[in-house]
């Protein structure tokens, strides 16, 4: 655990140092300038889109839905949106969730046939009184705000699922990072393993304000109705414009029985830097379940009203993208337990 006392006393008596040291536990575009950050490699593009929002004064919270619309209409992406891989019926349902600096927030859980679920769950944000809408009800809101319904099971993700059913077998092999960033080429990954991606995003603008998105098409193969963390406030996002923001990937199931997101806020409250909020929320999931998170994957990714970032995954492999004023492509790769 981060001793609290001690990096009280290391920042009163240098905290330059501690900024410029290699043993720095944040990492910061030092600037206070607006910056955004998401998971995995896809989030580069999904950043620029983010970017332009913010490098031109606009609004986090306007950046964020932007950025993650990205992945969303992103065919080749099977995790997000569009694309992404169905459930155990072949039915591709969707969970998103955006939250802005005043604590609002909206979501929509287990949406089917709607391109970009974020752009829903906003609406349910602010058009509203409610934080979330699932299913039928989601999906009737989002026709009568306008949107289309379409298809999103694609030729490649029908093929897989049709490949998974040969064996039906559910198993999620959650350090496929590992394997992926092994360089496997993921098209000869059985059907059930290339099985989870979600895009967390989280951004801070001109004005100091932070927000947060989260969108995903959630664990392949899943029950139907089966909804992760990713659409849960304060699982698989959180924001508290006071302190910071966080975001969750990976299995959600553990995300969600350890409020994930909420709980890296609350550490960083407690003057954690982001990247040891995120290992001390790892470390709950590696308390409780022991031997048996030598299979599983969850990574946050956190960001703090100062602009300093970082991460932290149970299995190696786990990726971040950063944009801001100096440097729009970069990809961090996160530590891990393992
Ligand atoms: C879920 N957390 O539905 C999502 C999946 C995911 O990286 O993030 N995969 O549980």
């Amino acid at each position: 655990m981060y001793n609290r006392r001690k990096f009280i006393r290391d920042t009163a008596l240098s905290g330059a140092l501690i900024a410029i040291s290699k043993n720095s536990l944040a990492t910061s575009n030092n600037t206070n300038q607006p910056i955004v950050i998401s998971t995995w490699d896809f989030g580069v593009a999904a950043n620029a889109d983010a970017w332009k929002i913010l490098s031109n004064n606009g609004k986090a919270l306007d950046a964020v839905e932007a950025g993650v619309k990205v992945p969303e209409a992103d065919i080749k992406n099977q995790s997000v949106g569009y694309g992404g891989l169905p459930d155990r019926d072949g039915i591709v349902t969707l969970d998103a969730c955006i939250m802005d600096h005043l604590g609002n927030c909206g979501a929509v859980l287990a949406l089917e046939n709607i391109k970009h679920p974020i752009a829903v769950a906003r609406l349910v944000m602010e058009k509203t009184p409610h934080v979330m809408l699932a299913g039928d009800g989601a999906l009737q809101f989002a026709l009568e705000q306008g949107f289309k319904k379409e298809d999103l099971l694609t030729e490649n993700s029908k093929k897989a699922w049709k490949e998974w059913l040969k064996t039906s077998k559910y198993e999620p092999i959650s350090n496929i990072e590992n394997k992926l960033y092994d360089k496997a080429a993921p098209e000869k990954l059985p059907g059930n393993q290339y099985n989870h991606d979600t895009i967390g995003m989280l951004a801070l603008d001109n004005a100091g304000n932070l927000s947060g998105a989260c969108t995903t098409s959630g664990m392949a193969y899943k029950l139907h109705g089966r909804i992760g963390d990713s659409p849960i406030i304060g699982a698989g996002l959180y924001v508290d414009n006071e302190i910071g923001a966080a975001t969750a990937t990976g299995v959600g199931e553990e995300v969600v029985r350890n409020v994930g997101s909420f709980l890296v806020v609350e550490l960083m409250r407690q003057c954690y830097p982001p990247e040891e909020a995120c290992k001390e929320a790892v470390m709950r999931i590696i308390k409780k379940k022991k031997e048996s998170t030598k299979n599983l994957q969850v990574g946050f990714l956190a960001l703090n009203k100062k602009g300093e970032y970082g991460a932290y995954a149970i299995q190696k492999g786990f990726t971040y993208a950063v944009c801001d004023s100096k440097q729009q492509d970069l990809v961090i790769k996160g530590k891990s337990y393992y």
